[in-house]
């Protein structure tokens, strides 16, 4: 064969040794890979040659399903939507293969044939944890999600060689140690060498003239790096659709780094080397950034650059010529950090594509749409434009004549209001100047979207309300989702089961609104049993697993009671912990007095530098072993805090939890997505009227859910009228005596002052109201114990809550994005 002649093309219906889809071929391919890529037989494999192996196999048979879509989608020129963002937080790839691939039990089988332990292989995956919490997370929903419904899509972002730290517990307090993922090998990403881009940063720009002698402008940068890419195959649930999630590495470049040193300056060589590495070296660990961090702006120019250059070399590869460029790509910025990318395609555009201003800037802001996830003030990113300068002067060019055009559209219809320019502005111009990431993404979008209803609406009426006003039809709502493949069938396979029995079918897996079939049985007696069963067998998995690892042992008829999300204090863990402080204290006046036992878990992380977020982990920890080791509460409450909350872990949690705790303050989480996993599973939310909260009430009844404390709109009067959170401590004796026994010391072996900054903080200042919903949620909570001792009720009302989460699906959310903002069809790949 001649090297110009293309291999012969797949038959895909051969049953082979290395792709088929029998119990015969697994085996035969598992032993295989075994032999040729470990390099190990049988009788000497570890386990985890044993799950390298087995995570082969299995990327065999997605690889051959990569390929086919890969070809269709180029030789239909399928329009393709890019989702840049920095985080993919995508959990173990293993089990979600194998369910999206169908053969689950084809693989168990063959795995005990072959006398394996079919869970322990799964449990040796150590996970990618490329994300910080719920953007990340639904990230990778969103990839799942759009293979699921045959969109061509590529997801974009930064292969971080450590991802979110790894948290342990020493001492009550938070210890972060690094995630150093890669050290076994990555057997689910495939580098690509040769798909490789410069990226710039720093130096000066010059104008010259072009050979029509017309005056461009071009960067001449201080340091060159390259960006590397890696790919990932990213499978839908039972398709033949596979999409590709490409993550970018940092290297060294070659041509120029090492050329810039003298001769025999090796050291100075290979120093800049590791100074170009540790673009991609590590993930920030905050979930609601704070800004300023200049190799954070390095990390994000470096993908954006990269993402845009290789959609710039596929555009050639496919389409042809940059003018349809916008009809071949649509961009999904995932939050502002990737809101560089607005800038660097009209750089290239220009600088390197010879495009005028106009043609260019129509090209742009067609090509992209933007997802705000937050309201917080000090989450919104801003640049100083001093940094901005040193690091991407071309882009400030650009940014501030996009300013410039812009803000003449504004004065043209806003006449003399000067201050509503000075409002809308990429610059901000009040102290030091910055540019102002969420305002050049909302310009250079065509479409602006908030993640929940109460969240868009707020998105329109305070945070961007000047923009909305400008342009109203550019704003939309599209509320998250989350995907049933990984947070029903891969972490409650008995509830999946129990649920396709039901229903006989299951439709469910890819038509989530299927399960309202679950609502004509939910008086079933039969149903309940077994409702009832499931879950007090997840309950005893999860409690075996953290008398394991915490050694707190919990009774699985107790209310499994769940509190597991980042630790900020907006979401008010510490008003949980009042609650369990009030319950601790009415057991020790009136010990015999008939209590509903109850399971207070916890699970999240803390920003390594958000010290209040640190000392409620301190304090729950304190009040943990306080509780259980108090003879006379005699485990009628445990509190215990899971180590280390990550994607795999959550999966133990979800199926167990009988009450989702989602008590942030009203108008401050965007939606939230934990809120949805839970009650997926059977959980029973307590919560506020915030982000999704509103809508999953609205799905499953009010009946259904356990509403508690202001809403957004009482929390702005009352922050109007003035707030004084000294006042509610000194009126509610309860209150009081559960802040005091705080500061008694009795938490913290007689340190008086250890919680001090906690408390004091909520008497004088409470900036989450803790001190205001307090009373509301200890009523509200009052009720749960009440409405749990009615199990038959309490099982009818979890049913319920799982029949009515269709909404909650990503699938659903991806399709709203598909049909109102991106305007892309599916491309089925048969299997
Ligand atoms: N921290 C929101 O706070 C939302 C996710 C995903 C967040 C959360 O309510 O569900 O995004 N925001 O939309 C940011 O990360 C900025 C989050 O995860």
């Amino acid at each position: 064969m001649s090297m110009a002649q293309s291999p012969e093309p797949l038959d895909v219906d051969r049953e082979s040794t290395r792709t088929g889809m029998s119990k015969t071929a697994l085996k035969q391919g598992f032993l295989d890979n075994l032999f040729y890529i470990q390099g190990r037989f049988r009788e000497v494999a570890t386990p985890h040659d044993l799950y390298m192996a087995a995570a082969y196999t299995t990327r065999d048979r997605i690889l051959e399903r990569w390929i086919k879509s890969a070809q269709h989608y180029k030789s239909n020129q399928s329009r393709t939507v890019c989702y840049l963002s920095a985080e993919f937080l995508l959990g173990p790839h293993l089990a979600n293969n194998l369910v999206n691939l169908g053969i689950v039990e084809t693989a168990t089988e063959a795995a005990h044939e072959l006398g394996l332990d079919f869970d322990a292989i799964i449990a040796e995956e150590e996970e990618p944890g490329l994300g910080n919490g719920g953007l990340g997370r639904l990230a990778a929903c969103f990839m799942d999600s759009l293979s699921t419904l045959q969109i061509p899509s590529i997801g974009y972002g930064i292969r971080y060689e450590f991802g979110i730290f790894d948290q342990t517990i020493e001492d009550g307090w938070q210890v972060e140690k690094s995630d150093n993922w890669l050290r076994n090998g990555n057997p689910w990403e495939i580098p690509r060498p040769k798909i490789r881009f410069p990226v710039f940063y720093g130096g000066y720009t010059e104008q010259y003239r072009d050979h029509d002698d017309r005056t461009r402008t071009r960067w001449v940068p201080a340091q060159i790096i390259d960006g590397v890419a890696y790919d990932t195959p990213i499978l839908g649930y039972g398709v033949g659709n596979v999409n590709l999630l490409r993550l970018w590495k940092a290297e060294a470049s070659e041509s120029f780094d090492f050329q810039a040193f003298n001769v025999g300056n090796y050291y100075g060589a290979v120093h800049a080397k590791i100074e170009a590495e540790t673009i991609s070296k590590v993930l920030y660990p905050n979930d609601e950034p704070e800004a300023g961090k200049e190799l954070r702006l390095k990390q994000q120019f470096f993908f954006v650059s990269c993402s845009i250059q290789d959609m710039i070399r596929l555009q050639f590869n496919t389409v042809g010529p940059l003018d349809s460029f916008a009809e071949k790509f649509v961009v999904q910025l995932n939050d502002t950090h990737p809101s560089l990318a607005v800038a660097e395609l009209m750089r290239l555009l220009m600088d390197e594509h010879d495009m005028d201003w106009d043609r260019a800037w129509d090209i742009t802001h067609r090509v992209f749409c933007y997802t705000n996830h937050t309201l917080l003030p000090e989450a919104l990113e801003t640049w100083s434009v001093s940094l901005f300068e040193r690091l991407l002067p071309r882009h400030l060019e650009i940014v501030y004549e996009i300013n410039r055009h812009f803000l003449d559209e504004v004065r043209i219809r806003f006449l003399g209001d000067e201050e509503r320019v000075r409002r809308m502005s990429l610059i901000a111009e009040d102290g030091e100047r910055r540019v102002r990431m969420a305002n050049l993404a909302v310009v250079g979008s065509r479409a602006v979207n908030g993640v929940a209803a109460l969240h868009s609406e707020l998105v329109k009426t305070t945070l961007f309300k000047d923009f909305h006003d400008f342009w109203p039809d550019r704003f939309h709502n599209v509320t998250n989702g989350v995907t049933p493949r990984r947070f029903m069938v891969v972490a409650n396979p008995r509830l999946a089961r129990l649920i396709s029995e039901t229903c006989g079918s299951d439709d469910w897996i890819r038509d989530l609104g299927r399960l309202r079939d679950l609502e004509a049985h939910a008086m079933d007696s039969g149903l309940h049993e077994r409702w009832h069963a499931v879950k007090i067998a997840a309950k005893r998995d999860l409690a075996a697993w953290l008398k394991h690892r915490t050694g707190v042992l919990l009774d699985p008829e107790a209310i499994f009671d769940v509190q597991a999300k980042r630790i900020h204090e907006y979401k008010r863990q510490h008003l949980n912990l009042l609650h369990i402080i009030r319950c601790y204290q009415r057991i020790k006046q009136s010990p015999n007095q008939d209590m509903v036992p109850r399971a207070f878990i916890f699970g999240g992380k803390a920003a390594p530098g958000y010290f209040m977020a640190k000392l409620i982990i301190k304090l729950i920890n304190a009040v943990a072993e306080v509780i259980n080791n108090d003879p006379q509460i005699n485990g009628f409450i445990r509190v215990v805090f899971m180590p280390d909350f990550n994607v795999k872990n959550g999966q133990h949690l979800y199926p167990a939890a009988n009450l989702s705790e989602q008590i942030s303050l009203a108008g401050k989480e965007a939606s939230g997505t934990g809120n949805m996993k839970f009650s997926m599973n059977g959980a029973l939310t307590i919560g506020t009227l915030d982000g999704a909260n509103v809508e999953i009430r609205e799905e499953v009844g009010k009946e259904n859910f356990f509403l508690f404390g202001m809403s957004a709109d009482e929390v702005g009067q009352h922050q109007r009228e003035g707030y004084r959170p000294w006042e509610y401590y000194a009126r509610d004796a309860e209150l009081k005596s559960d802040i005091d026994l705080i500061n008694s010391g009795l938490f913290s072996h007689g340190d008086t002052q250890l919680f001090r900054p906690l408390t004091d903080r909520l008497v004088n200042q409470d900036p989450f109201m803790v001190l205001a919903d307090y009373r509301a949620y200890i009523a509200c909570q009052d009720h749960v114990a009440e409405a749990y001792r009615d199990h038959q009720h309490w099982t009818r009302m979890s049913i319920l809550n799982v029949a009515r989460m269709g909404k909650f699906s990503s699938d659903r959310a991806i399709r709203e994005y598909a049909e109102h903002i991106w305007r892309t069809e599916p491309h089925p790949i048969g299997l």
